[in-house]
């Protein structure tokens, strides 16, 4: 049996990032993906031109089609524009028997707002509770925590502060500090520190989308959280080495390298 796996998330017209890259990527790590689409983007290497959320009832009705007749073994989401979209995508994951990772999306690559400031509540109270591995990156951890972190020493503080909203484990993603892509992922007694070299590539349009999805496919896989990252972090490394120029702006990571090597 191929492992299901679902993403709840939004298109990227571009398809770098959202249910696009979500999909490449499980393809790309031999699972089934599915796809409940939150919102439509009108997207290029530029950035976002343009977004139009779908109504909850499309949502519902999607997830519902899925989960019910094929039945999924992780879950990933993204991109959920609105309080009313996070709340509905946060009850149907509680009613949901299979691990959830959950990317909390604020901004696109170019700054774009992908999640409106009143949902922000939304997320930390009734989102991220529900999550079996929540994965911000810097941006993320200061719109949800209102705190900066400025070296890897306070991955730490930062790891606490999402922590206590409630998630099973979390990924704090240091790739915006200077020099190596340094994560940490724990659950609040284990540590697992992942480094990886930086890569000299402005070309890095859909880096979460990519990693929380293979995650999603590592834990659909049966791995352990921490076997799941660690293999995602390596897939997402090889795909940002082989990031490609495509239009006049920041390309799409590789999503499928391996293929090519
Ligand atoms: O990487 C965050 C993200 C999520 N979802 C969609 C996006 C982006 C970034 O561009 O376009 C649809």
């Amino acid at each position: 049996m191929i492992p299901t796996v679902l993403t709840v998330a939004g298109s990227d017209s571009g398809g770098g990032a959202g249910i696009q890259a979500d999909l490449k990527t499980m393809l790309a790590l031999g699972v089934h993906g599915m796809s409940v689409i939150t919102a439509v983007t009108a997207q290029n290497s530029l950035g976002v031109q343009g977004a139009w959320e779908l109504p909850v009832e499309a949502v519902r009705a999607q997830y519902r089609s899925v989960v019910d007749d094929i039945g999924v073994r992780a879950v990933k989401t993204g991109m959920l524009p609105s309080a009313e979209l996070v709340e509905t995508v946060a009850e149907l994951l509680g009613g949901t028997d299979a691990p959830a990772v959950v990317d909390p999306v604020g901004v696109s690559k170019h700054g774009d707002p992908l999640l409106a400031a009143s949902a922000l509540d939304s997320v930390r109270t009734k989102l991220l509770p529900v999550a079996t591995v929540a994965t911000p990156n810097l941006d993320e951890v200061a719109q949800l925590a209102g705190m900066r972190v400025e070296s890897e020493k306070q991955l730490r503080d930062a790891a606490a502060a999402v922590l206590a909203y409630g998630p099973r484990w979390v990924l704090i993603k240091g790739g915006h500090l200077p020099g190596d892509a340094v994560d940490l992922l724990t659950d609040g007694s284990e540590e697992h520190w992942l480094r990886a070299p930086r890569h000299d590539n402005r070309h890095t349009h859909g880096t979460g989308c990519t990693l929380a999805s293979a995650i999603a496919a590592g834990l659909a896989k049966g791995r352990s959280v921490p076997e799941a990252v660690t293999e995602a972090k390596e897939y997402v490394t090889g795909a940002i080495a082989r990031g490609f120029a495509l239009g006049a702006g920041i390309g799409p990571v590789d999503h499928g390298w391996r293929f090519r090597d």
